[in-house]
């Protein structure tokens, strides 16, 4: 196998014999051949499209199966079995692109051997330049960033045909041999696409959920038993919440369902009662600690123990083999009765070490700019000197203590921004407020990035310059492909200076990272103290 689609790959450099997240080089193949086929799959597709006879399901289908070979989504060979077998129909009910098609539109399995024998030459390393195979990831990776974004729209029944029109070309335009130039295009063109699908995203969740709301989130725990639910499907939290009202049982957010919170119709669920825990890499300890049963809708799932395995369940594109899976029905129902049956048997959550303060939500683009006259008062009067963007994702390696260690070591002017699963690394440390203004506004999911760009662009409208005058500097951390779709969506915009970490992307060629770094002046991070300088006092 060979993986490097993750900031914890091995070495630095890529997983060779099992992933650091837990992925088995079979399932590691097996993703392998689901890629390779939904490239075959987008290309006669396009060519279909052109004749007016593609089929319009293949976006959507694609979008679901990339979601599913993202780090730390599904570990379940039967589930990656029923993506290939759906692929190869799929593609095979569509005219032929031509008289010489690419194997990918040709091959088909013929059971497990042949499977983990053609990924040993389709997957990253069948693209031997180094160049070429970096660009080529970079945008796959940003490919299945789009792919995840896109699935949580559509659950909510918004769809682009564009967006996936795209995807479609970008999957295809990797196993084509193009130009240097061209390939930087399609990663740029990438990152513009995410741009789009944040914010249809963004429409669907305000549509369905209302604008979220600063929100004080109790981390306390109650005496009834609960169920926790992980992940980052809102659909999945509201079928819940709606199916276990009045039965006796609580329901408590766990890493990126925290912002949940915010949205009045999540709010006003009297039984969901708070959030336990933080980022996806403590579920170890948490899941065994909160007694009750965990539904994980999205990534991260980190493999199960066995103090906790009879206690979990997946939905959605997640999947663990010997964990119960709960599949939507007709028109999306999903029916979690097992779950709360299960929660009515089990002793209430016990409070975790160091919980009990309250953590602070729901600070989307609306509730910002509802304050909008207070932040620019507060910055024309000099109260806050300086925004720093620290969005992005949480991951285990001790060097991301360096995050914690940056946020208590900011200057009392300063306000965090921030998005994902990163915020655990100092939501908790009490930084108070400026003017009322939470020193850590937290935008939501790391969905809600694009809360930021809005806020962003709204702030350089409110003072007449360019994004890259305002007093915001980014100090964004990374973990997996939907982060890099992120990075690839600011970079779009023509964000420039990100300091990326705590690692640069193993898939960055030393080339390819002259790019960055000559064009939008990417720099890994360093030293709190000397990126403190940088960032903050420059
Ligand atoms: Fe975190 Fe995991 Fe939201 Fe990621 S839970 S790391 S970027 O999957 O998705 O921020
Ligand atoms: Fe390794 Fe990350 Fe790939 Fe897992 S997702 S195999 S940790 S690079």
């Amino acid at each position: 196998m060979f993986c490097y689609q993750c900031e914890e790959t091995a070495r630095g450099t890529g997983c060779t014999i099992k992933g650091v997240c837990g992925k088995e080089e079979e399932i590691a193949a097996y993703q392998d051949a689901l890629v390779y086929l939904c490239k075959g799959l987008s290309v006669r597709n396009l060519a279909a499209m052109e004749m007016g006879k593609g089929n319009p399901d293949a976006g959507l289908f694609i979008a679901d199966a990339l979601f599913a070979t993202l780090t730390n989504v599904n570990f379940d060979k039967a589930r990656f079995t029923e993506f290939i077998n759906n692929a190869v129909t799929m593609r095979d009910a569509l005219p032929k692109s031509g008289a010489n098609e690419p194997d990918a539109c040709t091959w088909k399995p013929k059971g497990d051997a042949d499977i983990l024998e053609k990924a040993k030459t389709v997957g990253i390393l069948s693209t031997a330049n180094e160049d070429v195979r970096s660009l080529r990831s970079t945008l796959l990776f940003g490919l299945k960033g789009i792919s995840a974004y896109y699935t949580h729209a559509a659950v909510l029944g918004r769809t682009d045909a564009a967006i996936v029109t795209f995807l479609q070309k970008g999957l295809a335009s990797t196993i084509r041999d193009l130009p240097v130039p061209d390939m930087i295009a399609l990663v740029m063109e990438c990152g513009s696409t995410g741009v789009k699908v944040l914010a249809l995203l963004d429409e669907a969740n305000v549509a369905a959920y209302g604008k979220p709301q600063i929100t004080s989130v109790k981390t306390t725990v109650g005496k009834r038993p609960g169920i926790l639910i992980t992940g980052h499907d809102l659909k999945d939290l509201e079928m819940l919440l709606e199916q276990s009202k009045d039965t006796g049982v609580d329901v408590y957010t766990h890493g990126e369902m925290l912002p949940a919170h915010g949205y009045p119709a999540f709010s006003k669920y009297p039984h969901l009662v708070g959030n336990y825990g933080s980022s996806w890499w403590h579920q170890k300890e948490e899941f065994e600690q909160f007694n009750g049963p965990v539904l994980f809708t999205t990534n991260c799932l980190v493999p199960p123990k066995d103090t906790y395995k009879g206690r979990l369940f997946t939905t959605g594109l997640t999947g663990f083999p010997g964990v119960p899976h709960i599949a939507a029905g007709p028109g999306g129902k999903k029916d979690f009765s097992k779950i709360i049956a299960l929660a009515k048997t089990c002793q209430s959550p016990t409070a975790l070490p160091g919980s009990g303060s309250d953590i602070v939500t729901g600070c989307a683009h609306d509730a910002v700019l509802a304050l909008a006259d207070t932040v620019v008062g507060a910055v024309k009067k000099g109260d806050i000197k300086k925004f720093i963007v620290m969005a992005g994702c949480d991951g285990r390696q001790k060097e991301r203590e360096y995050y914690t260690a940056f946020a208590k070591a900011l200057p009392k002017d300063t306000v965090i921004l921030t998005a994902g699963c990163a915020k655990y690394r100092y939501n908790s440390l009490g930084l108070g407020t400026i003017g009322g203004i939470p020193r850590v506004l937290d935008a939501g999911q790391c969905n809600d990035c694009y809360s930021l760009v809005v806020i962003a662009q709204a702030l350089a409208k409110a003072f007449g310059v360019g994004i890259n005058e305002l007093p915001v500097s980014y100090n964004i951390a990374w973990y997996e492909q939907k982060a890099v779709l992120v990075l690839l969506a600011l970079l779009s915009l023509g964000v420039k200076d990100i300091t990326l970490g705590p690692k640069l992307p193993g898939f960055v060629s030393p080339a390819v990272l002259d790019v960055l770094v000559k064009q939008f002046g990417l720099k890994p991070n360093t030293t709190v103290q000397a990126d403190m300088a940088r960032m903050v006092k420059a």
